[in-house]
This record gives structure tokens, sequence and C-alpha cells, in this order.
């Protein structure tokens, strides 16, 4: 894949996002074969664009977190992408729709970890060892693709659908929480839409934040400490209306929530 193609497809990833206008995925007819690896060096290229423009990294993101649907898109890793500071939203607060495409919500368990942490081979204990606090996450996702229809390469080239997260304040040590069985809701205006437990996510939370450092040593990089991780959804996604109260409530852990105007 040649540098051209790379700023082409990036552009019009970029694009989507900024016009807040939704398109066709790339393997559709564009570029039918892109794999894994161009998909990553096209995220890449996003990522350096919007850190071009100023706007910082807040923290990584994993998807595709369960077991059944990594079996479903024939993979075997999960997918990564990143949180920027532009999309973040406090607890509390209000987002307005016309500020996205079609975006959904999905509740997570947040990590900071006290200490770098560098792969291969890390393990879970590795990252219960090296984890400050978790914490109640919102993720709104919000695929540049037409309804939200991509294979695994398109959704990486997409930096993951990621457009917003909502992080809550109640901070636990996670030798407090057995983060496997922590059980999930997710209301909108104070009706459960979808609810799970922490297992959901590769058996166990902490197990994603084992598999993104694991595969990011391959590229030579290290999990930083201070950083806010995402580890995946929990639950289906739901899509958000005008007038929503989003609700994520995380037993043992706290709650987290925003408005839709
Ligand atoms: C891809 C993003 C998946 C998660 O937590 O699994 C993701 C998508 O479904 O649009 O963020
Ligand atoms: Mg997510």
């Amino acid at each position: 894949m040649n540098h051209h193609l790379i700023a082409e497809l990036t552009e019009y990833v970029h694009n989507a996002e900024k016009d807040k206008k939704e398109i066709e995925k790339i393997t559709a007819q564009l570029y039918p074969t892109l794999t894994i690896e161009e998909a990553y060096m096209i995220q890449e290229e996003l990522i350096k664009q919007k850190l071009e423009q100023g706007y910082k990294i807040v923290g990584p993101k994993m998807g595709i977190t369960s077991e059944a649907k990594m079996k479903q898109m024939n993979v075997k890793d999960p997918i990564y992408g990143y949180i920027f500071d532009y999309m973040i939203v406090e607890d509390g607060d209000f987002i307005s729709l016309s500020d996205y495409i079609h975006p959904k919500v999905e509740p997570e368990i947040g990590f900071v970890l006290g200490k770098d942490l560098e792969g291969p081979n890390i393990t879970v204990q590795d990252v219960l060892d090296a984890t400050e606090y978790v914490f109640p996450a919102i993720e709104i996702i919000d695929s540049r693709y037409e309804n939200f229809n991509f294979t695994l390469p398109d959704v990486i080239a997409d930096n993951t659908s990621a457009r917003g997260a909502v992080f809550g304040t109640n901070l636990r040590n996670p030798e407090d929480v057995a983060l496997d069985m922590v059980g999930v809701t997710l209301s909108i205006n104070g009706k459960v839409q979808a609810l799970g437990a922490g297992a959901a996510v590769l058996g166990h939370p902490a197990n994603s934040v084992a598999r993104y450092a694991n595969m990011i040593s391959r590229k030579g990089q290290k999990v930083k400490a201070g950083q806010p991780i995402l580890t995946g959804g929990l639950t289906e996604a739901i899509r958000l209306s005008a007038g929503d109260f989003v609700q994520v409530k995380l037993g043992g852990i706290g709650e987290v929530s925003f408005f839709v105007k």
C-alpha cells in the first residue's frame, strides 16, 4: 500500500467525521482488499493528523472484546483505537445529537495504571498489580460508515468508531471488586435497555488491557501509566435519540450519566 493511497483513504474517513456525513465502507468499492495491517496504517495516519491539528490523545480504547464477536469476525485479536480530548463529555453534562452522525452508547470499565506495562506476555495479574484504579465509563461510538456496516479492517481504519467518552468519578481499587462478576445496566430515561457482567469482556476486563499491552508490544510500544483505558463494551450498543438521559451503573464501582439534546 503506497503513501498516496494511505493519504487518500485517511482523508476519506477523516472528512466523514469532520462533515458528520456517513460514507460507504472502504472495502465496498474503494479498496476491497484492505488488510488489518494496512487498516492500522490508515488509523496511525488519522491519529497523526488529529495530533497535528492540536488535539491530544486521552487514552486507548479496546473493541470487539467478546470471544463471540471475535469468532464471528474470524479474528484472534480484539482491536484498538484512541480517544481524543475533543471527544470527552463530562459526567452529568449533555451532548447535542447534531454533533454526531448516528451515535450509540455502550457501558465500559475504565482502567488507569500506576506504572507502565510493556508486553509481550502481560497477564491479567500483571495488569491488576499495575492498576491504580478502575472507573465507570460510557463510550459513545459513531461509526463513519453507513448503518455501522463494516468489516474489521474498515472499523480499524475508522479509529474503531471512537467519537465520545464519559468518565465517571467513582474510582475503585481493582482489588476491592471482582471485575468479572460486576453487574452492569445501561438505562435510557430510567428504563434498562441492556445489561451484562464484567466477564463479557474477554472473561475479565483486565484481560483487555493485557491484550492491548501485548498487541502494541509488537510495535515496540507500551501502555502508559496515568492514561485512562477503555476496555470494551460490556453489552450491545444502544442508539441515541434527542431527549435521552443515559445512565450506566456498575455494581460495586459506581455510575456515570449524560443527557442528549
Ligand atoms: C466498533 C467499536 C467497538 C467496543 O467496545 O466493542 C467498541 C463498533 O462497534 O462500531 O468500541
Ligand atoms: Mg467501546
